[in-house]
């Protein structure tokens, strides 16, 4: 992992790190069952995509951490990141393999806030009024990233950006667009489409779509 500036978001591409072989931990084929996989990537959104200001922009780790953080795009933009090719399956029944994704894996970000011994969930919320959760050991993955480039360039901004959450283990509505705030838990708490029957585990493999 190296610390990157804008300046250099594409040389971040060039040691691309392979993640598409985690789905042997959860099934046979790499492709989830009921999925077709797709060359295009279409955009998933609940509402329009949101304004969002450089300058302002702050994205917070609160909950029950060590010690609660803030960033700004500046300094959250000097935190170390990587390159992965990762597959993407969304819930509606699309899997797009071999998307290159750039940014900080969550574990850089919890080992900076230190996660309380009682955190077990974690929730997720962006600019659009989104929020998505997690049990805290899905998300300590090296896998998980809050991205911030795509294919070399700046995430565009239909795709979550500035920054977003990608989750190739998990459906795609488990990372979240435009993310601005993680939140340790130390119980279980639904997000948006959670609250609305979507899975809370959301496992391509077992294809848990609904809860
Ligand atoms: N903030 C936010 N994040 C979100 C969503 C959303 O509506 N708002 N939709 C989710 C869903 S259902 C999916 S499938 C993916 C879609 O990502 P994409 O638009 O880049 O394909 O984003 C997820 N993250
Ligand atoms: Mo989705």
């Amino acid at each position: 992992m190296t610390g990157t500036t804008d300046d250099d978001a594409i040389d971040a591409a060039d040691d691309v790190i392979d993640t598409t072989s985690l789905y042997r931990e959860f099934g046979d084929d790499r492709l989830p069952p009921g999925q077709r996989e797709t060359s295009e990537f279409p955009v998933l959104s609940k509402s329009g995509t949101p304004a969002w200001d450089p300058e302002s922009w702050e994205f917070t780790v609160t909950g029950a951490v060590d010690e609660e953080l803030a960033f700004s795009w500046e300094e959250f933009r000097e935190l170390p990141s990587e390159t992965q090719r990762q597959d993407f399956h969304c819930v509606t029944g699309w899997s797009k393999f071999d998307c290159p994704f750039t940014g900080v894996p969550f574990p850089v970000l919890a080992e900076l806030a230190g996660v309380s011994d009682d955190a077990v969930h974690v929730m997720f919320s962006a600019l659009d009024g989104y929020t998505t959760d997690l049990p805290l050991e899905d998300c300590m993955r090296e896998e998980v990233l809050f991205a911030w480039g795509y294919d070399g360039e700046q995430l565009p901004a239909d795709h979550g950006g500035p920054l977003r959450v990608v989750t190739p283990h998990r459906y795609a509505y488990k990372g979240a667009k435009w993310v601005d705030g993680v939140e340790f838990l130390t119980e279980s708490e639904r997000g948006y489409w959670e609250r609305r029957g979507y899975s809370q585990t959301a496992n391509p493999w077992e294809e848990e779509r609904y809860s």
